[in-house]
């Protein structure tokens, strides 16, 4: 029922700008805040052009790449927030496990984490040191980045880090994570404590150097039943979003696939991002109305006709009502969608009105 009242769980000052920390906290708006996840990446010529002559690693890990990267959908599109350009899997090298990205195969974590002795030698490390370059990267965009945009910082959750982590790279058909997880739980424990440990003060180092909001992206953790979520995935997700709790941002949980986790709303967050496979309506009725909710059009809508793009996303606005509502995809944005549907898509949102 979209006409219950919200109660917002920070307030907001009154004079805050950014569309996206007045929608995160519950609030009706004219139109709401957009952003899409991947929103920087190889949809764009101008990130190709940056791409062409530094590897990913190298862009993510340069200050100033990296920042310009951010920058380049902000400056094309007038999104409301800006994300980190950086990915979950980062952390993999001071970790110690290695990473690289193998054109054509995705992420290749080098040593790959596979029984207790591996995961007992991750190295525990100091994100403000040695990731202290990501946090640079922050303080610059959030010099550059105009004050009525918000700036997403983010991680992967712990169970989805650890499926990469395990499985060695892409973590498909997960064989190696759900053996470790049922035949050596404890282990599997230990190793997303380990990973939550550094997420809480990787995202602490990451608000304090000027993120306005955190997103903890679990792509993975669909592919585990509802009892097993509860068991395994819940209580590290509590975890970090009660230490960041004291901080008062918005904090989000995007997870795919997740229609069959009921448990997911006791996460602890205060946005949650859904994918395109739950309606609005259906997501108020999991999530209740004291949080806010991102999302969700289906990204293979951007590679459709105007007609289409614009009547899907008006039937989300409307069963928004606007009112704590962040417009999102329902994933992040295909590398072959046409530039010329994402500006239907603001088009469409904004209708004119800023
Ligand atoms: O230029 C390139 O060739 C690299 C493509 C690319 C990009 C643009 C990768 C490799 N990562 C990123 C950036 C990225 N990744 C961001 C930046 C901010 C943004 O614009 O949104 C973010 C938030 C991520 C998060 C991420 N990386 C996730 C979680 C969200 C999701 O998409 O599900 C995951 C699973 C990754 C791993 C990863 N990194 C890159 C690839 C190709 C993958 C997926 C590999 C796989 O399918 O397993």
């Amino acid at each position: 029922m979209l006409d219950i009242a919200m109660a917002p769980r920070n307030s907001v000052s009154a004079t805050e700008t950014k569309k996206f920390l007045r929608a995160a906290h519950g609030e009706t708006l004219d139109t709401p805040p957009v952003w899409l996840m991947r929103q920087a990446g190889r949809y764009l010529p101008e990130y190709l052009a940056v791409r062409a002559n530094n590897d990913f690693i190298k862009v993510c890990r340069t200050p100033d790449l990296a920042c310009e990267v951010t920058m380049q959908p902000i400056r094309r599109f007038g999104f409301d927030a800006a994300i980190l350009f950086s990915d979950i899997l980062i952390p993999a090298i001071p970790f110690g496990a290695g990473l690289h990205f193998d054109a054509g195969h995705g992420p290749v974590i080098d040593r790959p984490v596979r029984d207790r002795r591996d995961v007992e030698d991750l190295r525990e490390f100091d994100p403000r040191t040695e990731l202290s370059d990501v946090l640079d990267a922050i303080k610059m965009i959030r010099h550059e980045l105009a004050d009525d945009k918000a700036l997403i910082g983010f991680a992967g959750a712990p169970f989805t880090l650890a499926t990469y982590l395990i499985e060695g790279g892409k973590p498909d058909p997960f064989k190696r994570t759900k053996r470790m997880m049922y035949s050596d739980p404890q282990s599997f424990t230990i190793l997303l404590d380990k990973i939550a440990d550094m997420t809480i003060e990787y995202m602490k180092a990451m608000i304090e150097s000027g993120a306005d909001s955190i997103q903890l992206f679990d792509t993975w953790g669909g592919i585990l039943t509802d009892s097993e979520y509860r068991a395994v995935n819940l209580p590290v997700l509590q975890r970090i979003f009660t230490e960041l709790q004291s901080l008062n941002v918005p904090l989000t949980y995007f997870v795919l696939n997740g229609m069959h986790l009921e448990s997911v709303a006791e996460a602890g967050a205060s946005v949650y991002g859904l994918d395109w496979r739950m309606t609005i309506a259906q997501a108020r009725h999991r999530f209740g109305h004291d949080v806010a909710l991102q999302g969700n059009l289906d990204p293979v809508l951007l590679l459709t006709d105007e007609h289409t793009i614009r009547t899907r996303t008006r039937a989300i606005l409307d069963e928004s009502g606007n009112r704590g509502f962040i417009f999102n995809l329902g994933h992040g944005i295909l590398p072959d969608t046409p530039i010329q549907s994402v500006e239907i898509l603001m088009d469409e949102i904004r209708g004119g009105k800023k």
